[in-house]
């Protein structure tokens, strides 16, 4: 058969649940059939493609091919006459299961301060990077105690992205998101496992390897007055070398409120599910809880220490050009750490001291905005609520569950039928997580109505990450037939491996194209591309990657029961 259709046929690349909804994308108009075709070249299933469909940012049209009906485990091409055969994919029981383990597995890859070994890594081993044991107090960190230059040690942690730096505000909302995930399907969790070092322990994957980023954390906190610094970072970016070749000082730079506050919501939580494993770790819930107490404690003190990179670089050497992280809003930052704290510990003075409901608005999570980490935790433990977090929590679940609605407004209505893609605005830097996050809502939704249209529709949003979009990408590396193979990720563009490391989520489509590389497209849903210039649609990074992982494992634990 002509096998060319693939590009032009946009289909979930991993597949399909066999009891679950199956929609396909054809690009143009077409009013013919379409089939299926089993791996022996047999049609198995025909049906009609529907009208054809045009995004308002998007005026291509498109054609739908519905084959919800058909529930025969198996592989599959789909075709269409004058179009060609699309990709394999797959219907079956736990069709995400190897793209779920894949996303978290990729949290080992991008590991600080330890060698990757052939064991786990493949042929992706690699030499230690960044042991961080010689950190240099940046000058605008500078304190009595601790004057710049002084050294501490601060290894472990996930590079952040493309660069080998490590950033506490964006590592805030990536651990909240990966706890959270332990905390909603402790069962699944407890027995899923990916092949780390610590496979072989008596503790869950997930916890170990979240422990891995949570210990370098708690590096970051300066003991002397509970401030965080807002990151450990080279003073420029590397070029795309090796880890272990990237050997440029680091410097632990100014303390910030985000930092603070991220950290201490992070610990909170933290304390929370590491006490349920005392003989395994002992102390360390403890520790995380004082930890967080702690940087609560200096937040109070410093409510304004924004994050000002320019500020910083018009006073302070050596200047810092990397990541700033720098939200410029921190009431959001104070809801989640007055709830974690508050939930963790039962003191409602946490929760008294921030506006913990100022507004109805249920704004997306991203880095810079963190409301809805804590709300969904006060959701998740709403039965043990009492007086004003239980009124809240009520109010909460109605505004949520608003937003949520709101959400599958017009999702059948537009040329790739998914939540994500309802505005141009879903398409800004690093869009894939903003699908990722919008599927974490639905099954919050899903979580306290039981309605099954929000896990069908969070799952669209998978459908969307792997492959039914208008790029016609999986955009998660290793996983689909046609995936993103030269992302701007350092190890992955130096280590002289043809495939990047697997299961790393590319940043996706973003019509701002920051970084000027070469699009084929300015339409919002189609720039991205392919090309480690680009670090506005092709970066990797653990924020984008964390709700990813959330998504499939939730949508695996929950279509499996
Ligand atoms: O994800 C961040 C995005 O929201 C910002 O618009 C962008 C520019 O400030 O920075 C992104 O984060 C990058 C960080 O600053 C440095 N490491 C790579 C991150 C992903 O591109």
């Amino acid at each position: 058969g002509q096998r060319n259709g693939g590009e032009q046929i946009r289909l979930n690349q991993e597949g399909y649940y066999p009891e679950g909804p199956k929609l396909a994308v054809v690009t143009g108009e077409h009013g013919d059939e379409f089939y299926l075709v089993a791996a022996d070249g047999k049609k198995v299933w025909e049906g009609k493609l529907t009208t054809a469909r045009a995004s308002t940012y998007n005026p291509k049209k498109t054609s739908i091919a519905d084959f919800s009906a058909f529930q025969k485990p198996g592989t599959y091409r789909l075709v269409v006459k004058g179009v060609g055969e699309s990709y394999p994919f797959n219907i079956r029981k736990h069709v995400h299961e190897a793209v779920a383990k894949g996303s978290i597995k990729a949290f080992y890859y991008i590991r600080a301060s330890t060698p990757l070994t052939p064991t786990y890594a493949g042929k992706w081993s690699r030499a230690e990077g960044h042991p961080d044991n010689k950190v240099l107090v940046h000058s605008s960190a500078a304190t009595a105690q601790r004057p710049a230059g002084t050294i501490i040690s601060s290894p472990r942690g996930w590079y952040d992205a493309g660069d080998y730096n490590k950033y506490i505000v964006n590592s805030g909302i990536t651990t909240g998101t990966l706890l959270s995930l332990y905390e909603d399907f402790p069962a699944a969790m407890n027995t899923a496992t990916w092949n780390i070092p610590e496979s072989g322990n008596t503790t869950p994957d997930l916890l170990d390897e979240v422990l891995w980023n949570v210990r370098w954390m708690l590096t970051m906190q300066d003991p002397n007055d509970g401030g965080v610094y807002h990151k450990c970072t080279n003073a420029s970016f590397d070029k795309m070398e090796m880890p272990d070749k990237a050997v440029a000082l680091r410097y632990a730079v100014q303390k910030s409120t985000a930092a603070a506050l991220d950290f201490a919501a992070v610990m909170a939580q933290a304390a929370r599910v590491y006490k349920e494993f005392p003989k395994q770790w002992p102390g360390l819930s403890d520790s995380c809880l004082t930890a967080a107490k702690q940087a609560w404690t200096w937040a109070q003190k410093n409510p304004a220490q924004l994050y000002e990179q320019n500020a910083i670089n018009a006073s302070f050497e050596p200047k810092i050009s990397t990541g700033a992280y720098g939200d410029r809003d921190v009431k959001d930052e104070f809801i989640w750490a007055a709830i974690e704290l508050f939930l963790t510990t039962g003191e409602t003075s946490y929760y008294n001291t921030a506006a913990i409901l100022p507004d109805d608005k249920m704004p997306l999570p991203s880095w810079a905005q963190v409301r809805l980490l804590g709300y969904y935790s006060l959701l998740r433990l709403s039965n043990t609520l009492t007086g004003a977090a239980k009124t809240d929590a009520e109010k909460i679940k109605s505004a949520l569950l608003k937003t949520a609605d709101a959400l599958l407004v017009g999702v059948n209505e537009r040329a790739y039928p998914s939540v994500m893609g309802q505005s141009a605005k879903d398409f800004i830097w690093g869009s894939s997580a903003v699908a990722a996050n919008e599927g974490i809502l639905l099954l919050q939704a899903y979580a306290v109505t039981k309605d099954k249209k929000y896990v069908d529709n969070a799952l669209s949003n998978l459908d969307y990450l792997l492959g039914r979009n208008a790029t016609g990408y999986s955009f998660m590396t290793g996983f689909g037939s046609k995936t993103p193979m030269h992302p701007h990720h350092r190890p992955s563009e130096a280590d002289g491996i043809a495939e990047p490391i697997p299961g790393m989520l590319a940043g996706g489509p973003n019509p701002s194209m920051q970084d000027k590389c070469n699009y084929a497209s300015a339409i919002p849903d189609e720039a991205y591309v392919d090309d480690v210039c680009s670090f506005a649609s092709n970066e990797i990074a653990i924020n984008w990657n964390a709700p990813f992982v959330y998504l499939a494992f939730a949508v695996e634990a929950l279509e499996n029961t």
